[in-house]
């Protein structure tokens, strides 16, 4: 089967750098030999472009929004890129890099499905829109943008279509901002944080997620993996670390399930920062979930 890569070492979604070192890190680390023991063909190897910005002028452009045009940029060209491979290829993964390009893959991916579903495995919603977000960070709102809502400019970035966030089911969120709980109640997303996730058990939710998927008729699936779903303890390599996390077990059952669906296209494995890690800890458990990612591939996606 064959895979694209997509590599995007962006770090304006918040101002903290070292992010951008992540897709690097993640090659070193063995991931096309990884690639090759699973089996998987690799097609291309993309890099996005990052543009270079100065710190200081990061509120120039919108106030609201740090690095606007950074990010506009980065996500259009993102979008183009997923938009070409989601169409050629029946797998793309695309390596961050910080959440921000969640939009560009969202773009992307959902132009070569004709009902997308989007699994954000994450603590955080990543679902402010720059009114309701406090840090002005563009990592807090790809999925907010990608539904149409907020700046003008990032809905439109890429063609017409927008995401249903009725399609949206993020898991595991447990640092949830105020606006961001309005928004997953306004718009029906399907939002299943930690303490519902204590209550029912993982088990349940995600058998209540798939028949969910089912009811939808969603026919294709994003998977956008935020290392920081992790507790943490496990993840000292990521920008905004919290507490009360999952273990790497619980999360490799979260993408068994998920990838056993056979509808996953379209990957993001996002916020590992080398640079702020702990003797490659995070780095280490980064490559945990792209082996499992591809295992899984394997094992229900195989068309070969
Ligand atoms: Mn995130």
């Amino acid at each position: 089967m064959k895979i694209n890569v997509i590599k995007v070492p962006v770090m304006y979604g918040s101002s903290k750098s070292g992010v951008e070192y992540g897709p690097r890190k993640i090659e070193e680390m063995g991931l096309y030999e990884l690639i090759k023991k699973y089996g998987f063909e690799i097609n291309h190897i993309n890099e996005i472009y990052i543009p270079i910005a100065s710190e200081i002028n990061k509120l120039d452009k919108n106030e609201l929004i740090k690095y606007h045009d950074e990010n506009l940029l980065i996500n259009k060209n993102l979008a183009k890129t997923v938009d070409e491979c989601t169409k050629n290829t029946p797998i793309t993964l695309i390596l961050g890099g910080d959440h921000v390009l969640g939009l560009g893959s969202i773009m992307g991916s959902i132009q070569n499905s004709e009902n997308l579903g989007v699994f954000w495995i994450d603590a955080h919603c990543d679902i402010n829109t720059e009114h309701t977000s406090f840090t002005k960070n563009a990592h807090g709102m790809p999925l907010a943008f990608a539904c149409g809502l907020g700046d003008s400019e990032f809905t439109k970035i890429y063609k017409e279509k927008k995401l249903n966030p009725e399609n949206i089911f993020i898991v595991g969120a447990r640092d949830i901002d105020s606006g961001e709980y309005e928004i997953c109640d306004k718009y029906r997303v399907n939002l299943f944080d930690m303490p519902k996730i204590h209550e029912k058990g993982l088990e349940n939710i995600i058998k209540t997620a798939l028949t969910e998927l089912e009811n939808k008729k969603i026919d294709k699936i994003h998977l956008s993996i935020d290392v920081d779903a992790l507790d943490k303890k496990y993840v000292p390599g990521t920008g905004t670390p919290v507490e009360d996390g999952f273990n790497i077990e619980q999360l490799k059952y979260i993408i068994k399930n998920i990838i056993a669906t056979g509808k996953v296209y379209s990957i993001d494995v996002v916020e590992l920062n080398p640079r702020i890690d702990n003797n490659n800890q995070t780095a280490y458990y980064t490559m945990e979930i792209i082996t499992c990612i591809l295992e899984s591939l394997k094992e229900y996606n195989d068309v070969t």
